[in-house]
């Protein structure tokens, strides 16, 4: 059997694709990849070092940072500042982007959540690191509102998802690749090239305990699929992780806005955005609660907000049609 490393995949999608490659991007996958395999080697040691719990800090977007939150943030920063490959950077845990010195600066911007599903590392449930790569001609970026970009501008994106065996899932515009991380040899290898969703699936994926405060067509959107015998529900709230199952098994996940979250819970580029990239270029679709792509939307700034709804063509559909 041949078995290809993630980082052979890119060189050879890179060999095909952008023969003209200067190597940037392919230094920047890399410490991606060794960043991911840190923070995976600590999560799965969690109950064993002391890294569980919180900092006591709360964090930008007003949540209780976790001690793996920071711990995979400082990890992800020191990295990608070292790949030589980045201009700029911004994480959802920290307010403002980091702008590279001009003398060590590349020409990728990468935005990322260090560590999805902060609620659920004290409890052993999965979680993932999340990234979103674009890319700058040289001097094109002088300050926080130039790296406002569409998802659509996106060069890469991609998440690690740390479950049960920890995954890489990853497309840079030309179809979505999955690798599995070996613990053997230290590798992710590839296990799922080419993933399509399905064009329809029996699942479905909300935090129905917001129902209540939903407006009345998500309310009835929902309801199609509540009072449907073909359908079960399932919530991880690990976004990383009710992706993952979407894009497997193919359904549909929903995070509309509420009366609390006005705007929507999920970030737009550091959640949404890279999500969108993936799901549509396996086959799915992503728009936002008024019914726009999420790909198209301008973040107003980096930790925008956003209604997120995606999944197979079918189900998506059937939730847009109870907004006509
Ligand atoms: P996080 O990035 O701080 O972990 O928050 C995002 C998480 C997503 O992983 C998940 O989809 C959502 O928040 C769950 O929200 P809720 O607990 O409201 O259902
Ligand atoms: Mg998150």
């Amino acid at each position: 059997m041949s078995e290809i490393s993630v980082i052979e995949h890119i060189h050879s999608m890179q060999h095909r694709w952008s023969p003209q490659a200067t190597g940037q991007f392919t230094s920047l996958m890399h410490d991606l990849v060794l960043s991911a395999k840190i923070i995976s080697r600590s999560v799965a040691k969690a109950g064993l070092v002391d890294i569980l719990g919180g900092t006591g800090d709360v964090n930008i977007q007003g949540e209780a940072v976790q001690k793996l939150d920071e711990f995979a943030n400082d990890v992800m920063i020191y990295r990608m500042i070292k790949s030589g490959a980045i201009c700029a950077l911004g994480s959802e845990e920290a307010e403002d982007p980091i702008f590279v010195p001009k003398e060590t600066a590349g020409n990728y911007i990468i935005f990322f959540d260090p560590l999805d599903g902060s609620s659920n590392i004290d409890v052993n449930v999965s979680i993932g690191t999340i990234f979103s790569i674009y890319r700058v001609t040289e001097g094109e970026y002088f300050n926080q509102d130039d790296l406002l970009r569409r998802g659509s501008e996106q060069v890469a994106a991609g998440y690690f998802l740390y479950g049960p065996s920890t995954m890489m899932v990853y497309s840079t515009g030309h179809g979505v690749h999955a690798f599995t991380l070996d613990p053997s040899v230290g590798e992710f290898l590839l296990s799922h090239p080419d993933l399509t969703i399905p064009d329809a699936g029996k699942y479905y994926s909300a935090n129905l305990g917001n129902y209540s405060k939903w407006n009345d067509n998500d309310k009835k959107a929902m309801d199609i699929f509540n009072n449907d015998d073909n359908y079960s529900l399932r919530y991880v709230g690990s976004l990383v992780a009710d992706f993952h199952r979407t894009l497997i098994y193919g359904g549909l996940f929903a995070y509309p806005a509420d009366n609390k979250n006005k705007d929507g819970k999920l970030r737009l580029v550091y959640e949404a955005a890279p999500l969108a990239f993936l799901i549509e270029q396996a086959g799915g679709q992503a728009f936002d609660g008024d019914g726009m792509r999420i790909l198209d939307k301008a973040p107003k700034h980096l930790h925008a907000r956003t209604a997120f709804l995606f999944g197979s063509k079918a189900e998506v559909a059937k939730y847009r049609a109870a907004f006509k």
